[in-house]
């Protein structure tokens, strides 16, 4: 019999944490508002009473080196000091080369049991239930970069199944920048910082990555969708993810099919406005991190539908037309229905970032029976990068054996020693043939779910570094995605070439760029060439005649509101009552209300005006930005210094109307510019008028009650923006 690796840590069995002493335990775990959440309280500490070096031996003090008298030389005889500042000394690891600033959760995938026909994986039976960490990421900033800069992100998903683990390491964005790996260092070369100054950070507004995609036209595709909206998700629970390279699928009976994976999220796609997402870069840099952490720890578990596009696996690996070996290519979903396979449910946070987020390792290559890979180039180089990476980044090639890293399978490999080698393997034969360990371990077959490459035909060839002639046509689907979007999604298109080609010092940059523009559209070109002040070129290619498809557009349907946030403003002259209904409403409804007043501590429940319950003030007039908020409310229209000097001149009997509080006012102009819905009662009409915001403007809602107010609101919110607040593009 094979033997198991009888060494927990060898990998065969998932590990528990360490549970913290009683006395350990953090405070209560409480939601963005302060309310408890019934979680388990925070670990604050590993294990046990009593501090310890990391031998075992208790410590009475560390606070204190040792010395030769209070002001006397510190000895090196004192091993804590040593201990402690040379453990420290190398506290950090190399971060992600790509991919470094990144936030991960737990959760559970679910199959549908739809995939049986085209894949044998045991993960997507009807059913099966498969735990899953998922880690999101910007793929340019450096670790302590903002989360919101304009980027493509990364959402890596690592299925723990029975059979192994399956990584599905893909993005947010259904195409690549590049159609061939060894190309890779040179668009991330371009995309970093200038390696003089080492700036911007986390931008591709540069000369260096523009020079680039002007030059090498096959990042136009990618490009585009960069300076889309899906460059800026409002967040990672509200983004698509995309396995990309086509992926080679069998079933039972050994037949293969070509398919595309896809995440499609619950709550819909949706984006930031770019004015929003750089100032949230400055106001949260942490921004989509704590997202994704709070709506977690409030109970609104993010949801992605797995779905596969799947094509017929012919010889020439193309569908419609459309080489499926081309990373720079999608297959619309109107020509190929994406078909659900499965949910995954995101449901727990991490317990510690570097454990967990930072040291686990994903890999494309990581797969299990029933999915495989196909010849795309991109993909190829791929599969050797990812365990490259980790043996520089996690210190040796011992990853696997790392909590997060293990998988959930028995492992029994052959693999000994090492860098960090934590298992204690037992046997005297970690090779075959043997005789001495009694042959073990045997090997499996495809009937005893062993991992089998397809046996893919090669046509007869010969050695070439070139790439198919298909691979040439960089300008037809980009020209599809431009005509697919709606008038308002084009608008933030050109805004956004514009505005990192302005941020280019190079004329021929963007002059070459917008030839590149030209070959997608000249409409497209004309308004940015506009905006550069520079002229138009014509067309270098004949355009596309692309069928536009409608799926690829953020707009047009209405969607959940789950664990958005409203804030509500609010002074001591407000409707208190229409708050604390509106409040508690929104919060019934899965969403986080934030109520923002004048200053900190709460509103109401004095004995000589409002006397209910006292509401909590989440959020005061210099602590809130218009960009924490998806909707905003107004009870009235709060004057500056609105609690003082209203207390005191209602008590006179002569209530002045205060102008409204600049902040107020910014908080009002800022999110009416966003297209946020706005909702007003209680006076909020001279709020209005004194930021000169048209009260019947799309999204603009004034009413008679709070209640009224929050369903106009909610109403808008559906559908993320008031979007008929954007002017189309020319
Ligand atoms: Fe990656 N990529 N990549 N990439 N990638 C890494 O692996 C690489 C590509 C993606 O949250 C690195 O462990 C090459 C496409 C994600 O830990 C590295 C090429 C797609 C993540 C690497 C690509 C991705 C990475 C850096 C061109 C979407 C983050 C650290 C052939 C399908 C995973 C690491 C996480 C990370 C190499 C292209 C997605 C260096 C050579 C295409 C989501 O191995």
């Amino acid at each position: 019999m094979a033997t198991e690796n009888s060494d927990s840590t060898a990998g065969s069995q998932p590990v528990e944490p360490r549970q913290p002493a009683p006395d350990q335990q953090g405070p209560e775990t409480v939601s963005p508002t302060g309310q408890p959440t019934g979680a388990a309280p925070a670990r604050v500490a590993q294990s046990g009473a009593y501090l310890t070096t990391a031998q075992g031996a208790r410590l009475y003090d560390t606070d204190h080196s040792l010395k030769a008298g209070e002001r006397g030389p510190v000895l090196i005889q004192d091993h804590h000091l040593r201990e402690k500042i040379t453990h420290f000394d190398h506290e950090r690891i190399p971060e992600r080369v790509v991919h470094a600033r990144g936030a991960a959760a737990h959760g559970v995938f679910q199959g549908y049991g739809t995939a049986a026909e085209v894949s044998k994986a045991a993960f997507l039976g009807k059913d099966v239930e498969t735990p899953v960490f998922v880690r999101f990421s910007t793929v340019l900033g450096s670790r302590g970069s903002a989360d919101t800069v304009r980027d493509t992100r990364g959402f890596a998903t690592k299925f723990y199944t029975e059979e192994g683990t399956f990584d599905l390491v893909g993005n947010n964005i259904p195409v690549f920048f590049i159609q061939d790996a060894i190309k890779f260092p040179d668009i991330i070369h371009a995309g970093k910082p200038h390696p003089d100054r080492e700036i911007p950070q986390a931008q591709s507004a540069h000369d260096t990555f523009w020079d680039f995609v002007s030059l090498h036209t096959e990042a136009t595709h990618h490009t585009l969708w960069n300076m889309s909206d899906r460059g800026i998700p409002r967040s990672y629970r509200m983004m698509e993810g995309f396995g990309i390279h086509t992926f080679r699928l069998v079933n039972a009976a050994g037949d293969s099919a070509l398919v595309k994976f896809h995440w499609k999220p619950k709550l819909g796609v949706h984006s930031l406005a770019w004015e929003e997402a750089q100032l949230i870069a400055g106001t949260d840099p942490d921004f989509h991190r704590r997202d994704l952490h709070d709506a977690i720890e409030a109970g609104a578990y993010p949801q992605w539908e797995l779905g596969i596009q799947v094509f017929p696996d012919t010889p020439e690996q193309t569908f419609e037309g459309i080489d499926l070996l081309d990373p720079t290519k999608i297959v619309p979903e109107e020509l190929s229905p994406v078909q659900p396979i499965g949910l995954m449910t995101l449901t727990a946070n991490t317990t510690n970032y570097f454990a967990e987020t930072e040291q686990v390792a994903f890999h494309p290559g990581h797969l299990v029976p029933g999915i495989d890979v196909t010849d795309d180039p991109l993909l190829a180089g791929r599969l050797f990068s990812y365990l490259d990476t980790q043996i520089s980044r996690l210190g040796g090639p011992n990853f696997g054996q790392i909590p997060i890293n293990r998988a959930h399978a028995p492992v029994n490999d052959m693999l000994r020693d090492g860098m960090h080698q934590s298992a204690v393997h037992t046997g005297v034969a970690p090779y075959r043939p043997n005789s001495l360990d009694g042959g073990c371990p045997f090997l499996a077959g495809a009937d005893t779910a062993a991992f089998v490459e397809t046996p893919v035909p090669l046509p007869e060839t010969h050695k070439v570094r070139e790439a198919p002639a298909s691979f040439s046509d960089h300008f037809s689907q980009p020209r599809l995605f431009w005509l697919s979007m709606s008038p308002p999604e084009r608008e933030h298109v050109v805004a956004a070439y514009t505005f990192e080609l302005n941020k280019c010092r190079q004329r021929t940059v963007q002059e070459r760029t917008l030839e590149v523009l030209a070959n997608i559209d000249p409409g497209l070109c004309a308004a940015v060439a506009e905006g550069l002040g520079l002229p138009a070129p014509a067309a270098g290619v004949p355009l596309a005649a692309a069928e536009p498809s409608p799926a690829l557009s953020q707009l047009g349907e209405t969607w959940p509101t789950d664990g958005r946030v409203i804030g509500i403003v609010a002074d001591a002259a407000a409707d208190l009552d229409g708050v604390r209904r509106v409040r508690q409403k929104i919060r019934d409804t899965g969403m986080t209300p934030l109520v923002i007043a004048p200053t900190g501590g709460t509103l109401g429940g004095t004995p000589d005006g409002d006397s209910g319950e006292p509401l909590p003030v989440e959020r005061t007039y210099a602590t809130a930005r218009s960009v924490e908020f998806d909707a905003l409310l107004f009870s009235g229209a709060p004057g500056a210094a609105a609690d003082a000097l209203g207390a005191r001149d209602a008590k006179a009997g002569t209530p002045v109307p205060q102008d409204p509080d600049p902040r107020v006012l910014l908080l009002l102009t800022e999110a009416y510019r966003h297209g946020k819905p706005l909702g007003g009662w209680n006076g909020a009409d001279r709020l209005l008028a004194a930021a000169a915001v048209d009260s019947s403007a799309p999204g603009v809602a004034l009413a008679d009650d709070a209640t009224s107010a929050l369903d106009a609101v909610l109403a808008t919110l559906t559908q993320h923006r008031a979007w008929d607040r954007f002017p189309p593009a020319a």
